[in-house]
């Protein structure tokens, strides 16, 4: 890249900067990932610049401080770029008032979380931060960063208990109120966080677990939030571009698509920004946007990801304009997503799905089927074994959600002498360990779907329970291995 100005409060050009000056600090984030900084931070920024407030943020990610010290050298700004073909838009929020990362910071970040000031504690850390089993939908006490931190809260190992350690130092301190406001892909994702962290402080023992518990139940709040944007990776082609729209250097800029959608329970028991002019939209049925979204979008989403790896294709738009993908896409949800659940009453199914679909065609954004296939053992759950017993219990097949079952599987527990190729060895999952043993040994697609299913591990063992799913997840797993990724495709929608 030719020489050029780095990113700071005085080369930031003004057209593009929304805050020119940070607000006094009001939110603690934990998660400094591309998503945040695209979603939360932008229409926070844009409510601050309607109607003021001390609402800046200082930013925490758990395990490394290589974002945070990026940030730092660029006056903890970055730029927001609108990847889409009728946007020129670059935005550089100026919302952060600092940040750090890693466990060396852990003393700074609790000062901020224990500060009066902050009256929110927002989370992006992804589902597997939540340490919640997706057995119980409670605590997963066998994760081992959570046995670390019951026995000893001195430098905790998860968010989880980093969140405890600071309400517990809350409440000795007799701080004020304060919100927890996940922003993850979770089933009721404030309520699960409140659920985890009460489990977790039931856990421990006397004074913290009634100290813990109290703060939780009086002084804290934990709005349900449903949050949408599609985030890629940063590339160096987003470097280029912003050095060619705003002539500076960004090290970090964050690619997005034009559309966001933020839809939140209006429950925070110490104030928030007004994010109602941010384009935010605060509604009684954000169980049901959720709902809506989780299914449609991110079950779509994992079936356009894992089927789509399999046929070689690496970015979403190849993998929506495969014919036979998009046929698999459009029956799934018709048939197997939307009769299970009821839809926002201010939005229109068939609508909601043709923009869907137009989203995913966006081929200059070139999201990967390689990132959301990343941590399908913590993101499926969620997305489809509700669906799955609702249909077992009507006696209603469900051969695209096999599909997704057995396509995954195929990517990242494939059986001996089956090669998923380069995009699916791409991805990453904590659990690549487990699923690896899953298919060592020789075993047969029968074997792995039944050690699966029986061992509970990963899905509730109440799918277990269903002979139909297995049986058509082993089938469609066969078919792939024999025949490939197109003929098991089709083979599922006929059926
Ligand atoms: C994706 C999501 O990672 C995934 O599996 O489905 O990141 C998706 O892009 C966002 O939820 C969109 O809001």
């Amino acid at each position: 890249m030719i020489d050029m100005l780095r990113l700071t409060r005085d080369s930031a050009p003004s057209s593009a900067t929304i805050l020119s000056k940070a607000p006094e600090l009001g939110i603690v984030h934990i998660g400094l990932g591309n998503f945040h900084r695209a979603h939360f931070a932008v229409h926070t920024a844009q409510a601050i610049a309607h109607s003021g407030g001390d609402w800046g943020i200082y930013g925490y990610s758990l395990r490394s401080s290589t974002i945070a010290e990026k940030l730092a050298a660029q006056d903890f700004l970055y730029s927001v770029v609108d990847i889409h073909p009728d946007s020129e838009q670059t935005l550089i929020p100026g919302i952060h008032v600092g940040a750090s990362g890693g466990p060396e910071a852990l003393a700074e970040v609790l000062n901020f979380l224990v500060d009066e000031r902050t009256r929110i504690i927002s989370l992006t850390i992804t589902e597997s931060g939540y340490c919640y089993s997706t057995e119980t939908g409670g605590l997963d006490e066998c994760r081992i960063e959570i046995i670390h931190d019951l026995e000893d809260l001195t430098a905790p190992h998860s968010v989880i208990g980093l969140l405890a350690k600071a309400l517990i130092m809350r409440a000795a301190q007799e701080r004020g109120p304060v919100t927890i406001l996940s922003c993850d892909n979770l089933t009721s994702n404030g309520a699960t966080t409140k659920r985890v962290l009460l489990e977790f402080a039931a856990k421990l023992s006397a004074p913290d677990s009634q100290l813990l518990t109290q703060y939780i139940n009086n002084k804290a709040s934990f709005p349900n939030s449903m949050v949408d944007r599609i985030v890629p990776s940063t590339e160096e082609r987003h470097r280029e571009l912003v050095a060619a729209r705003l002539n500076i250097a960004d090290q970090i800029p964050v690619p997005a698509e034009k559309f966001s959608m933020w839809v939140l329970e209006d429950n925070f028991i110490a104030g928030r920004p007004a994010w109602e002019h941010a384009g935010v939209l605060f509604s009684t049925e954000v169980d049901r946007f959720e709902t809506m979204k989780l299914r449609l979008l991110n079950g779509s989403h994992s079936l356009l990801a894992y089927v789509g790896a399999l046929a070689g294709k690496e970015t979403v738009p190849q993998a929506r304009f495969t014919p036979y993908i998009e046929s698999a896409v459009r029956a799934f949800m018709k048939k197997e997503m939307l009769p299970t659940f009821a839809m926002p009453s201010q939005v229109d199914a068939d609508q909601y799905i043709e923009d869907l679909f137009s989203r995913w065609s966006n081929t200059v954004l070139s999201d990967t089927t390689a990132r959301i296939g990343s941590d399908g053992s913590i993101k499926l759950p969620p997305r489809i074994t509700q669906t799955s017993l609702w249909h077992g219990q009507a006696g209603n097949a469900t051969p695209l959600t096999a599909l997704i079952l057995a396509a995954w599987l195929a990517c990242v527990a494939p059986p001996r002498g089956f090669e998923p190729g380069p995009i699916a060895r791409a991805m990453k999952d904590t659990a690549l360990g487990y699923l690896g043993e899953l298919s060592s040994a020789g075993q047969t697609p029968e074997q792995i779907v039944e050690s699966l299913f029986s061992e509970g591990r990963i899905f509730t063992k109440e799918l277990n329970a269903l002979a139909r799913l297995k049986k058509d997840v082993t089938h469609c797993f066969e078919k792939i291995q024999s025949e490939g990724i197109e003929s098991a495709t089709l083979d599922a929608l006929n059926q």
